[in-house]
């Protein structure tokens, strides 16, 4: 089970490298690791254990935040309709994800991104594709290509960024963080 302690903050290099492609079958470490990233997601999204193990709560968890370099991250994006709390709109360890395709339309969420492993709150929209094609493997090794929108999309493109080096504050525009473009849409 990972803490607080084991995620990985801004200044180390490995936040910084192009994570190593996965190979399958997975191993056991694999397999351990992408277990213990999902697990992170569903303890720190429990209120009661989130306060028990003191966690910052996530949607998303990249390898690279937990010091190891390769492509895999879970994602965990709840359903905050009270009747569907059981469903999340998105779960799964993506593994070798590769965005296939970009919507043009590009869409920011409205309170701007943090980061488990950035301390610091760094105001300004992050500027992304509102919508996504994402080609990605599983951890039984299956390939799934699927279109993502709104929150979901930002939250894999957030997680994808992690295995190519890209920190969230790397897309705010120095000179005015809060500059929108025409027709990009406000997420959440
Ligand atoms: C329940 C629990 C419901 C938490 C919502 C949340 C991965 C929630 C966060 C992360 C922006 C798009 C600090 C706050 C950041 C992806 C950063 C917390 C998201 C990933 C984890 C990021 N948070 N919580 N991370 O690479 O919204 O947004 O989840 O750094
Ligand atoms: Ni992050």
């Amino acid at each position: 089970m990972f803490l607080m302690d084991d995620i990985v903050r801004d200044g180390n290099p490995v936040l910084r490298q192009e994570a190593r492609k996965v190979t399958f079958p997975l191993s056991d470490a694999d397999k351990k690791l992408a277990h213990d990233l999902m697990e992170y997601l569903e303890i720190s999204q429990n209120p009661e254990l989130c306060e028990k193990y003191k966690l910052r709560a996530g949607v998303g968890l990249a390898a690279p935040q937990v010091g190891v370099s390769k492509m895999m991250a879970s994602v965990l994006v709840p359903n905050d309709d009270e009747n569907e709390k059981d469903k999340p709109l998105f779960k799964d360890v993506i593994i070798n994800p590769v965005i296939v395709s970009n919507s043009v339309q590009r869409g920011a969420l409205t309170e701007g991104e943090g980061c488990l492993s950035v301390d610091r709150d760094v105001p300004g929209y992050v500027p992304r594709a509102a919508r996504i094609t994402l080609k990605y493997q599983d951890v039984d090794g299956q390939t799934h290509k699927i279109r993502l929108k709104n929150y979901p999309a930002i939250v894999c493109q957030h997680e994808i960024d992690h295995l190519h080096g890209i920190l969230f504050y790397d897309h705010i525009n120095k000179e005015n963080p809060f500059q929108r473009d025409d027709d990009e849409i406000f997420i959440y």
